[in-house]
């Protein structure tokens, strides 16, 4: 008989057919009655899949003795309790690596169509303004101080694209890496009141709660550019409405948001923001090499075979 899988929530439709096709799936979202469902898969559930943005609640994980393994389809596992899990010797796996391109290739995407405000000016043509004349000048990426928060792998590879835009560098990371030759800062509101743009690249969880606060987003100042790609819960979402509206904030590109797929009116209300809705993997070659992982993860576990991206 093939093995129980409980899936959390849906994610990456041909690989998610593909762990449908191969293993006994029980999709929990469509359950009418969960709490007997868990039961009905107590004695013999041992994986969960999940996804980024869905994670897995504690008091799930508890009702499947036999859990040993949580396959989620994102790098970022901040919605799972990484560490209660290990301490019940159930292994978490993610999805680095594959997608770190795409996500610093938003990053940039998000950067340039704030900074050159793309969007107004797509709306600008539409529109017919055009025909009653200029857009006015926008800002310039070029020669800009670009502060880095967070310089994992997504975090590098956003470095690697702005040097390409002339810029300067600089950072803050709870670890200072000794080979690179980006300026660095420990304190956040250091970062943002050198830098002209701040971009926030790190993980998301209690450690980075409210890490962008209304001080940071201050210093960063009236000509200052916010980006996120990283996680809604990293900034201070409402001090980051109130000081766009106000022009204390010049503009921001956000990939992210703290209620996702909710995002407050006041927010979508501003004309000095850029909004993706967490885009930022969301292509079909990334989302397949991510499902391909989730799957490997899933094979190891059941071959008894060392997992690949164990967190
Ligand atoms: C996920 C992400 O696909 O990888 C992450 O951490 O945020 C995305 O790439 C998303 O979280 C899926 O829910």
């Amino acid at each position: 008989m093939k093995p129980d899988v409980l899936l959390m929530g849906q994610f990456f439709e041909p690989k998610q057919r593909e762990l449908e096709e191969r293993y006994r799936v029980h999709r929990y979202w469509e359950a009418a009655d969960k709490a007997a469902l868990l039961a009905s898969l107590a004695e013999r559930c041992e994986v969960i899949v999940t996804t980024g943005g869905r994670g897995v609640e504690n008091e799930v994980m508890q009702a499947l003795p036999q859990l040993r393994l949580v396959s989620c389809f994102a790098v970022g596992v901040d919605a799972v309790d990484v560490e209660w899990a290990r301490a019940r010797n159930i292994a978490v796996t993610n999805t680095p690596e594959v997608l770190t391109e795409d996500v610093a290739d938003m990053a940039l995407a998000l950067l340039l169509a704030t900074i050159r405000r793309i969007p107004y000016g797509d709306r600008f043509v539409r529109e017919g303004q055009w025909l009653k004349g200029s857009m006015a000048l926008t800002s310039s990426l070029q020669g800009k101080r670009v502060g880095i928060l967070g310089l994992g792998r997504i975090g590098s590879a956003i470095a690697q694209r702005c040097l390409g835009f002339n810029t300067v560098l600089g950072y803050s990371d709870p670890f200072p890496k000794a080979d690179v030759g980006y300026e660095y800062f420990a304190d956040p509101v250091e970062l943002a009141t050198w830098a002209d743009v701040l971009i926030a690249a790190c993980p998301g969880g209690p450690a980075t709660k409210g890490l962008v606060s209304r001080a940071v987003l201050t210093a960063l100042g009236p000509q200052g550019v916010f980006v996120n790609i990283a996680r809604g819960s990293v900034v201070d979402e409402p001090a980051l409405t109130e000081l766009l509206g106000s022009g204390a904030l010049g503009r921001a590109g956000l990939d992210v948001f703290a209620d996702e797929p909710r995002v407050p009116s006041a927010l979508l209300a501003l004309e000095n923001v850029v909004l993706q809705p967490h885009q930022a993997s969301a292509t079909v070659p990334t989302r397949t090499a991510m499902g391909q992982i989730v799957l490997d993860n899933v094979a190891a576990y059941f071959a008894g075979k060392p997992l690949i991206t164990q967190v």
